[in-house]
């Protein structure tokens, strides 16, 4: 009997002490794969796992990178530049940069992104999710957080909707926010799909029907050559256990709890 309590006790430990931290699943650094000491040049293949960058009606291009990134310091840190904005009053939600990043065998999904404006773009960003692949809307019912706000940058905020406003500031000195991060509620659609997608695109100011500058937040000093940096793009989540290596232990336990009960069942008496 006590060799079924053993065993059962091992099966409980083994199913509770599988690891459960967040892993990343998919990242883009946008650096040059090897070095080569130029900014200017880079990847939009992720650096880490597997994943689909597309633009959506935006131009791109390879630019100095965030002071997030490990490789910073080391010559040749980029960022994905985008610009090619819609006209003043016009698009809203439809340009920007899609993530494709097939989520299977993890939970507990978060999103990051280092993020630099010029101030000429618009102020207002969404960011927009999907579990098909094809029908995009805003997320709900995460919690969203910031990792270091670079100098210069004002009133930045990301509501749990998805949106991001960031004043970067005037002249050339615009700096990144780090690890804008948005956490999907534990059992999300987005856990464990395939399909996962998300984009960033600009948005109108909420308040207004028009864009607005990130600097002086004027419709006038929008621009449509107004630039979105991207660099440490990370989906992030937490492995799911593989059934069969749970199974698998907990059959040998089983095993070896028959084999010690049997053994007793025929042992001779001394
Ligand atoms: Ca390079
Ligand atoms: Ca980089």
């Amino acid at each position: 009997m006590r060799s079924i309590f053993v065993a059962a006790l091992v099966i409980l430990l083994a199913t509770v002490a599988t690891p459960t931290f967040a892993v990343i699943v998919t990242q883009w650094d946008f650096n040059s794969n090897p070095p080569d000491a130029n900014p200017s040049t880079g990847l939009t293949t992720p650096s880490i796992g597997a994943g689909t960058l597309t633009q959506l009606g935006t131009s791109g291009t390879a630019v100095t990178g965030s002071p997030g990134d490990p490789a910073a310091g080391g010559g040749d840190n980029s960022a994905f530049n985008t610009s090619s904005y819609p006209s003043q009053g016009t698009g809203s939600g439809t340009e920007g940069v899609q993530f494709a990043v097939s989520t299977v065998g993890f939970t507990d999904i978060v999103l990051s992104v280092d993020l630099r404006q010029s101030p000429t773009a618009s102020r207002y960003w969404q960011l927009l999710v999907s579990s098909d692949g094809t029908s995009f809307a805003p997320p709900s019912g995460g919690v969203t957080s910031f990792g270091t706000i670079g100098a210069g940058n004002t009133g930045t905020s990301f509501s749990t909707s998805g949106v991001y406003a960031n004043d970067p500031g005037p002249g050339s000195g615009q700096t990144f926010v780090q690890a804008v991060t948005y956490t999907f509620a534990s059992g999300s659609a987005f856990e464990d799909n395939p399909n996962f997608k998300y984009q960033w695109v600009s948005i109108f100011d909420p308040a207004d029907g028009g864009y607005i500058s990130a600097d002086t937040g004027l419709e006038a000093d929008y621009g449509t050559t107004g630039t979105f940096r991207f660099d440490m793009v990370t989906v992030a989540g937490t492995a799911i256990p593989e059934p069969g290596a749970i199974l698998f232990g907990g059959l040998m336990c089983c095993v070896v709890a028959l084999w010690r009960l049997t053994s007793k069942a025929i042992a001779p008496h001394a």
